[in-house]
């Protein structure tokens, strides 16, 4: 396949800011292929015999950033099915790239993304959104220790990669405090601005 085929837009935002909330209605209205980078690695991580299980396990616990050659391998394997299986050509790449060199190593290798929604959210909400879901989620980072780690990484490694492309004019920016419902109506009026 080639860059020309496909569509791709990143799906930005702290941890809790509804990514894959959002994401879901996208998939359900516009037929979008929903792909979380973080979804991804855990079931790499849970995949018999993979090589970086622990490696993955590790890293999400810590909140910090798995080496990007993981991911992006991840991330265009699975693009790569969706089209061959699904014929889908259309990508919400969910979760990433949250380090300036996955950035540009994607963009450089696989292809560059039409523009990033960025989902704008206080820690405040974000934390209380994430000790709610942590009740019931399994998920190992949903707990007060794990998401501080995640809150600073996020600031400090992943807000870089939104600055940059800001410089370059390709973000769309949605304020992501309200209802889901209510987000998700923002996220259409700008994406309709923007011929999507
Ligand atoms: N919720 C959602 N929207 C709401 C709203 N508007 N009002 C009220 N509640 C709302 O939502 C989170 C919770 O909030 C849910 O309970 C939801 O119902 C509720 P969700 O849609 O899941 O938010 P999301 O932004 O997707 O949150 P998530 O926890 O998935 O964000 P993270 O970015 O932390 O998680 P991710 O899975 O992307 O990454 C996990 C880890 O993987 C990273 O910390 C990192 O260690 C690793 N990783 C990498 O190393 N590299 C990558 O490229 C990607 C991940
Ligand atoms: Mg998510």
């Amino acid at each position: 396949w080639s860059p020309e085929q496909v569509t791709v837009l990143f799906v930005l935002g702290g941890p809790g800011a509804g990514k894959g909330t959002q994401c879901a209605k996208l998939v359900r209205d516009y037929g979008f292929k929903h792909l979380s980078a973080g979804d991804l690695l855990r079931e790499e991580q849970d995949r018999p015999g993979s090589e970086f299980g622990e490696m993955i396990k590790t890293y999400i616990k810590e909140g910090t950033i798995v080496p990007m050659e993981v991911t992006i391998q991840l991330l265009e394997n699975a693009m790569k099915k969706s089209m061959e299986e699904e014929g889908k050509s259309l990508f919400l790449i969910d979760g990433f790239p949250r380090k300036l060199d996955q950035a540009h190593a994607f963009e450089r290798s696989v292809v560059p993304s039409k523009f990033t929604l960025f989902l704008i959210c206080p820690e405040s909400v974000m934390q209380e959104r994430l000790l709610k879901r942590g009740e019931t989620s399994g998920r190992a980072d949903d707990n007060a220790e794990s998401i501080k780690k995640r809150f600073k990484t996020f600031v400090e490694t992943s807000m870089p990669v939104v600055d940059e492309f800001e410089k370059q004019g390709r973000v769309v920016k949605v304020e992501a405090v309200q209802t889901p419902d209510e987000v998700y109506e923002d996220i259409k009026g700008k994406l309709r601005e923007k011929g999507v």
